[in-house]
């Protein structure tokens, strides 16, 4: 006993063990205490929101309870772990998802409702964390909740933005506007401060060299503070952390220089400098698969590897070992190339604090490092200038260029002579200025991996095929991305899964997602389909209501609803579902009357943002928007056609639109130009959901149609091997517009001519009919016509089988789990095994 550290153990462990217990009574009062100590509030004046924040800090303390049992045994037992750095983690909301993972839903619903508030209401009360942009920051919080589930020793890295991505508006022309997410207003209750948490992170200043060792000092000093948020598995004690790190002056302002003669002008001077420290982590780049070249990002990427290594390292040392056993304990991924920078800087380390000799050190950086390709686009690859590098990170630049020195040595005694190839491969790029190729550096990490077949082939044999050649093939892998079906399925759309626990017999297939094959007999059982199909009409039904009530527009339920719902981008081609939708009314008015019954009536719904300086991709919005205007208030129209743009779209909404709550989409639209879109992760929640893909043969929707089996899904397009000779021709020979398609020439023609107002269409429409049509939307536009028309056809005429395919369909997607990608993350790259926290 005399190892207990202090006090009376047996008091403590009374406390503990009381702290622990949790039923409806228990819950009421932890409530109750938070509404009336940490809000200091009272039951006459609760609203929804103060309801909302005490319920969830009550929650809050059981996280954190169990999160502690998980750090202290983690601690004790130091296995390795793999450290997540993403520079976006894109959350959503927490309420719904705790209390399901902690088994507590409904405990907490009763404790409220107890209250007098309905638990359903409370939910709607919280912002979603929306740190991220699209699809990268989202799979990082999918693969945070699978590690957490499969009791994987994870730790995620990121940024605590002040400023999440934008609010977005639409004005009355159907324009986008962006207004700032203030989401930190009113706190928020998921995350812990932690002042004990901090490290110097350093820009600018000089290199000296003393001995042939280098003293990097001077510049600018700022404080990165961390924040935690814990994250939970289903069904189990582990609680993983998420780590995210906020900006701060050193010592509040930047005073250290006025102390002595502090005056007004002083101050001033030092009230300045603490913004330009906060500036760091202040906002989020709202780009998505498009690199910012700007001063600020490259000091946010080092500012957030600084103090993540810093903390690594600090843990690692506590095991007081030499630094020659850092792989054995701590593996990096890094999430696309933001994080990239921590290379040199673990290098850093290594040679200047630790005193390594130089080539050591690097074998061990690379050991630890592994990377993923996120996008083959190439306004998304990160090259920084140079002169930018040299400014802000001098000792990094030179650490680069002793790299690349050694390597392109290396390359040249590989491939004598060929020096085409060595300035390919060279990690500075020869242009004016220079530029440092991240992606190349990224690549000196021991795995790197894409993240569907598809795009894992064309990381291999074309963005990085200097590299397999170098290295060898074993190097690049891939793994196909995953979304966990806690939020996705279950949390979404909690009739689909107690229908699925109900027929297989088991609520296993929410850790294993390969036992929903176990459903797959139920599409042949009629009372099993009927309930399926009553499901997915009781959704369509609640979506029509709250996009009546929001915007006004009055939808059948009944009517085919496809969903589009991502961020806005060319290669995603939006543009080709809304010259799809204006061939569709076109073609509804030149029906004669008599004959219109023959249509399947639709609705097609379009979600996303454009990033702000995206010129071509906001036009679409205002396009979409427009065409929607017209069309929603043709009365020749009527039911049998609507289009919806859905503002502001975020994570809850994604839950809306395709799994959570009320998942109601009966086609999933995933039409990106073949070879452009890495995997995506929306095509697998509407698929897991049962809606039916409609799509090119592009990153994982081959592997979602090869699971589901064709038959199930309504494929067009060009393949990616054919895209590069269509583009060429197009740009070099093209053939007139009406030849590629008469279909999109007239839709283009009806937008010209002014149908749908009068806004600026036209430098978006030149980008098909005069600019070389570079994706592909004219050459597609046929075939994506003909494959509407089959699933009009099925959905119309042959809705029991449509049923059918849409239960085989959601079935079938078993593969598409984050557990399953996390785990082979852990097994094939990480090297690091389960460590659940032991039942007492
Ligand atoms: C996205 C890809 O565009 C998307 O296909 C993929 O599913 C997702 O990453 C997760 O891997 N890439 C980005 C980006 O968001 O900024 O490169």
């Amino acid at each position: 006993q005399s190892t207990w550290p202090i006090g009376d153990e047996k008091t403590w462990k009374d406390a503990l063990a009381a702290d622990e217990e949790k039923d409806t009574d228990t819950v009421t009062r932890h409530v109750v205490h938070h509404v009336s100590t940490t809000l200091a509030r009272q039951a006459f004046n609760l609203d929804d929101a103060g309801a909302y924040r005490a319920c969830a800090f009550s929650v809050r303390d059981e996280l954190i309870r169990r999160w502690n049992a998980t750090t202290s045994y983690h601690t004790a037992k130091a296995p390795k772990r793999a450290y997540y750095l993403s520079l976006e983690f894109l959350m959503g909301r927490s309420l719904d998802n705790a209390v399901l993972n902690l088994g507590m839903k409904d405990m907490v619903a009763q404790a409220m409702g107890r209250l007098g508030f309905s638990f359903e209401d409370l939910l709607d009360e919280e912002r979603d964390a929306g740190l991220g942009n699209g699809g990268l920051g989202r799979l990082a919080a999918c693969y945070m909740d699978s590690s957490a589930t499969l009791n994987l020793p994870v730790f995620g890295y990121g940024l605590r933005y002040d400023y999440g991505i934008f609010k977005q508006l639409i004005d009355e022309n159907g324009k986008q506007l962006e207004a700032p997410d203030s989401w930190l207003q009113e706190g928020s209750p998921w995350e812990i401060e932690r002042p004990d948490i901090a490290y110097k992170v350093r820009f600018f200043g000089n290199v000296e060299w003393n001995d042939g060792k280098a003293y990097w000092w001077g510049g600018q000093e700022v404080i990165a503070k961390a924040y935690d948020v814990p994250i939970p598995g289903w069904k189990t004690k582990n609680i993983n952390n998420l780590r995210l790190w906020s900006a701060k002056p050193i010592g509040g302002f930047d005073l250290q220089a006025s102390y002595c003669s502090f005056n007004a002008g002083d101050y001033e001077k030092a009230v300045a400098a603490s913004q330009s420290a906060e500036t760091i982590t202040r906002v989020l780049y709202p780009n998505d698969n498009t690199y910012q070249g700007k001063e600020l990002r490259l000091k946010q990427q080092y500012f957030w590897c600084s103090a993540s290594l810093q903390d690594i390292i600090r843990r690692f040392k506590k095991l007081d070992l030499p630094m020659t056993s850092l792989p054995d304990f701590v593996a990096i991924q890094l999430n696309d190339t933001h994080p990239t920078i921590a290379m040199p800087e673990l290098q850093r380390v290594l040679v200047d604090e630790e005193e390594m000799e130089f080539e050591q050190a690097w074998e061990i950086v690379c050991k630890v490092f592994s990377y993923t390709n996120h996008t083959v686009l190439p306004e998304a690859l990160e090259t920084w200038p140079v002169p930018l590098f040299q400014s802000l990170l001098p000792r990094h630049l030179s650490i680069i260029y002793d790299i690349n020195s050694r390597f392109l040595h290396d390359v040249s005694q590989r491939f004598p002579g060929e020096r085409e190839r060595i300035r390919r491969m060279s990690l500075i790029e020869e242009s004016e200025p220079k530029r440092v190729r991240m992606a190349l550096l990224a690549c000196m990490s021991h795995k790197v991996n894409g993240v569907a077949e598809l795009h894992s082939g064309l990381v291999k044999s074309v963005l990085f095929k200097d590299q397999v050649e170098f290295y060898g093939p074993d190097k690049f892998m891939n793994v196909t991305n995953g979304i966990t079906p806690r939020r996705f399925v279950h949390q979404a759309n909690p009739e689909l899964s107690n229908l699925i626990t109900q027929c297989i017999g088991t609520e296993d297939w929410l850790k294993d997602l390969s036992l929903l094959k176990k459903f797959e007999p139920f599409a042949q059982n009629p009372q099993v389909r009927k309930s399926f199909q009553a499901i997915k009409e009781r959704n369509k039904l609640r979506l029509a209501e709250i996009v009546e009530n929001e915007l006004g527009i009055v939808l059948d339920p009944t009517a085919m609803f496809t969903v589009q719902a991502k961020r806005i981008h060319e290669y995603k081609r939006q543009s080709l579902n809304i010259l799809g939708c204006i061939h569709r009314y076109l073609k509804i008015k030149q029906t004669p009357k008599a004959e219109r019954r023959n249509i399947c009536p639709h609705v097609a719904f379009f979600a996303g943002k454009s990033a702000p300086g995206y010129y071509i991709a906001k036009t679409m919005i205002q396009l979409i928007n427009n065409v929607a205007r017209v069309v929603n208030e043709d009365p020749e129209v009527g039911d049998l056609f609507k289009i919806v743009f859905i503002p502001d779209y975020s994570v809850s909404i994604a839950e809306l639109l395709m799994a959570s709550r009320k998942p109601a989409a009966d086609v999933s639209v995933q039409i990106s130009t073949a070879g452009t879109e890495a995997s995506g992760t929306g095509n697998m929640k509407l698929a897991v959901s049962g809606a039916l893909l409609l799509g090119t043969v592009d990153g994982a929707n081959v592997e979602i149609a090869e699971e589901a089996g064709e038959e199930q899904c309504f494929l067009f397009g060009y393949l990616a091997e054919d895209v590069d000779e269509v583009r060429y021709q197009n740009q070099f020979n093209p053939s007139p517009i009406e030849q590629r398609s008469q279909a999109c020439a007239n839709a283009i023609q009806a937008v010209r001519s002014g149908m749908f107002g009068s806004g600026d269409y036209n430098p978006f429409l030149d980008t098909i009919t005069e600019h070389g049509d570079y994706w592909l939307v004219s050459n597609d536009f046929d075939s994506y016509l003909e494959a509407e028309r089959l699933c009009d056809e099925m959905f119309m005429k042959n809705h029991a089988e449509w049923i059918v395919k849409s239960m085989l369909t959601t079935s079938r997607m078993g593969k598409f789990s984050s557990d399953r990608a996390v785990a082979q993350y852990a097994e094939e790259i990480w090297n690091i095994e389960p460590e659940p926290v032991p039942e007492k």
